[in-house]
């Protein structure tokens, strides 16, 4: 053979093995197994939006001109970008998989991409940002996912255009086209940046794809590329239940998991900003969730058998601004610590729990996450069928004692948490925890119904924004913003009988303003209350509401306002006194 025949074949070979999926097909079970056990992922916000520093909707917020728009484009120039030192970040916070925006809406490409010109290639910096964060994450053992805008606010091909920028938005176009652009852009992201975990597509509520019919095809070319990767559920009109991997809640945590429309779990994920609502970088957002909130967050996502994909969006020149890494490290020593009650865990087997916390469960061992440290040092699990063998706390050598009586599970707590914002009790089981629903029951002693906060759950229509906190020995729930956040309880009496109704709650009303109503629902019995005055946040009173009758059995209760848009109330708890 010349040496020219020999290269010849070898690039014939080279392009063979390129053109081979890179890894080959795992079964669905086998494909899903790192995003059930990793839990908790990096979102990365980055693009000419980032130039604006006034979020990733900046150039349709202000109606900027594509021409505008792309002078900020053209001054993308991340030279103090380090792909190492965000993986770094990344692994500091205990996050297993990195996503981040290969193009958003705006269109533009943050990698130098063939099939566009809208791309890195008119910036600038020489560098490809995505190579250099696939090489870095590779040598990291950090999984890479792209998130992939379907809609497209540059591209001549695709409609409709934005209506403040053509009179005739949907004329014009095609977007046929425009899906053949997109495959070859897909096509460079799974051929050049090696094993890619996931593609989460955006913009399909736009619908502007949806009578092509191609979703199918699209999902296929990925599959034939990289049979592995994962597929979100906002590839055209896919949702939960069809070809999707996984749901995508956006800025909320679903109250009891995610279902397809048939009623069947299926995986999710829960996106969320660490300030209040920009993806990418906002130098005017300065509100940023607590350490605590992030903590919780997570906890909360993860006993509800999700994953969590907290957001940053870096500066234009490259960096992660302080306030979201003081924040990621902080839940990365937590997760230290506590890491073994979040990674590879499943959902809590409790509907409810009497405390302020949250369960996970790894094979025989139960996970319980204590939020708020009980003042009597006490820790009840009811409905738990198992053997308990032995209980541990993470990161402390306290002992601590428990015993069981039928199926309730009685903890001796240490004098303080080993940590402030969450601690976990793991108990060593039999098998895989049994268990059995646990109304909360009257006070043997005094026939008295407690109703804390902390046993409720918060059932909602959607997006439930109200949460429940811990200050001063006080549970409490904050951010009771929507009425369609209705705090529930499950109770059981033994007997009939008359109860007087008690509403403990913190508010500050504003001078001649109507604080609004408050009504508590058991069947079809009502008492409804006028919201009081308690003289300030988290200065808690209580105030009778009334006289409920309850059947023997058992009986849900909510709790409901006709506030929106401001804070309810900081309802503490609801008490059922019998009357004798
Ligand atoms: C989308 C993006 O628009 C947003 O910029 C960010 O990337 C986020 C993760 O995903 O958010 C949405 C999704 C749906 C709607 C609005 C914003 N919607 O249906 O109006």
């Amino acid at each position: 053979m010349t040496c020219l025949t020999r290269l010849a074949l070898l690039l014939l070979a080279a392009g063979f093995l390129c053109a081979q999926p890179s890894q080959p097909p795992l079964s669905d079970q086998e494909r899903l197994e790192w995003f059930k056990n990793d839990k908790f992922g990096l979102f990365i916000h980055w693009g000419p939006y980032s130039v604006i520093g006034r979020h990733e909707w900046a150039r349709h917020r202000f109606q900027i001109p594509q021409a505008e728009y792309d002078t900020y484009a053209r001054q993308f120039n991340p030279v103090n970008f380090n792909a190492e030192e965000w993986v770094k970040i990344a692994k500091n916070a205990g996050t297993r998989y990195i996503v981040i925006t290969s193009k958003h809406h705006d269109g533009f490409a943050i990698w130098r991409s063939k099939a566009s010109d809208y791309d890195m290639e008119i910036t600038p910096y020489a560098g490809d940002p995505l190579k250099d964060l696939a090489a870095a994450a590779k040598k990291e053992n950090m999984r890479l996912g792209f998130y992939h805008s379907i809609m497209d606010w540059h591209h001549p091909l695709y409609r409709p255009k934005r209506t403040w920028e053509s009179k005739t938005p949907e004329a014009g176009g095609d977007k046929g086209r425009y899906v053949d652009f997109m495959k070859d852009q897909i096509r460079e992201l799974l051929t050049g940046y090696g094993d890619v975990a996931m593609m989460w597509f955006d913009g399909e509520w736009e619908h502007t794809l949806r009578d092509l019919k191609r979703d199918d095809e699209v999902y296929d070319f990925i599959r034939s590329l990289q049979p592995n990767t994962l597929i979100n559920d906002r590839l055209y009109e896919r949702k939960p239940g069809n070809k999707a991997d996984f749901g995508t809640p956006e800025q909320f945590v679903p109250s009891t998991g995610v279902t397809d429309p048939s009623g069947k779990p299926v995986l999710w994920e829960s996106c969320v900003t660490i300030n209040t609502d920009s993806w990418g970088y906002n130098k005017y957002e300065t509100d940023f969730k607590t350490d605590r909130d992030l903590i919780r967050m997570l906890v909360e996502v993860v006993s509800k058998g999700g994953n969590l994909l907290l957001n940053v969006g870096p500066t234009p020149d490259g960096r992660i601004q302080p306030e979201f890494q003081t924040r990621l490290a902080a839940m990365g020593r937590w997760l230290k610590t506590n890491g073994e009650a979040i990674y590879g865990t499943t959902a809590s087997p409790f509907a409810r729990l009497p405390f302020f916390g949250r369960a996970t469960v790894k094979n025989n061992e139960l996970f319980l996450h204590v939020f708020g440290w009980p003042k009597n040092r006490v820790l009840r699990v009811p409905g738990l069928k198992n053997p308990v063998f032995s209980a541990r706390l993470l990161g402390s050598d306290a002992p601590i004692s428990f015993k069981k009586d039928n199926d309730e599970v009685t903890i001796q707590l240490p004098e303080s948490a080993p940590h402030d914002i969450a601690s976990v009790i793991a108990l060593k089981l039999d098998s895989t925890p049994v268990v059995v629903e646990s109304p909360i029951r009257p006070d043997r002693r005094t026939g008295i119904l407690e109703l804390g906060v902390e046993s409720s759950e918060i059932e909602t229509r959607f997006e439930q924004r109200a949460k429940k906190e811990n200050a001063l020995g006080h549970v409490f729930l904050t951010r009771w913003t929507r009425n369609d956040d209705v705090p529930t309880w499950n109770l059981a009496v033994p007997g009939a009988g008359r109860y007087r109704v008690a509403i403990s709650y913190g508010k500050t009303a504003r001078p001649n303003q109507d604080a609004g109503e408050f009504t508590i629902t058991v069947g079809a019995q009502k008492l409804s209350g006028k919201i009081e005055n308690t003289g300030g946040d988290w200065v808690f009173k209580s105030f009778n509401a009334g006289e409920l009758a309850l059947t023997a059995g058992t009986h849900t209760l909510k709790v409901s306002t006709n506030v929106r848009g401001v804070e309810a109330m900081q309802l503490e708890k609801i008490t059922l006194s019998p009357v004798r």
